[in-house]
């Protein structure tokens, strides 16, 4: 009984754990290349698990294993063209 009470522990412990979304706004996306480079550029970014972009919408949603500094993303998306900062 008491180990199974330390492994839900554990297991909620690893869900907090888990992945963080940041929602950007991103800008300079005008087709579907864009939104390709700018995936790319984001899943390379450190921390970065998943990116999906929508590109109608001018707006990213990134998977992270932690908070990310989204300057990072902002800086790694200026070196191919474009720009984001955090949705409001
Ligand atoms: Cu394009």
């Amino acid at each position: 009984m008491k180990k199974l009470l330390i492994i839900s522990l554990f297991a909620a412990a690893s869900l907090f754990a888990a992945e963080k979304e940041v929602n950007l706004t991103v800008k300079g996306m005008t087709c579907q290349m864009c939104a390709a480079s700018v995936k790319d550029a984001l899943m390379k970014t450190e921390g970065v698990k998943d990116a999906k972009i929508y590109l109608k919408d001018g707006k990213a949603i990134v998977k992270t294993e932690k908070d990310i500094d989204v300057n990072a993303l902002n800086a790694k998306l200026k070196s191919h063209g474009y720009s984001a900062e955090m949705a409001k």
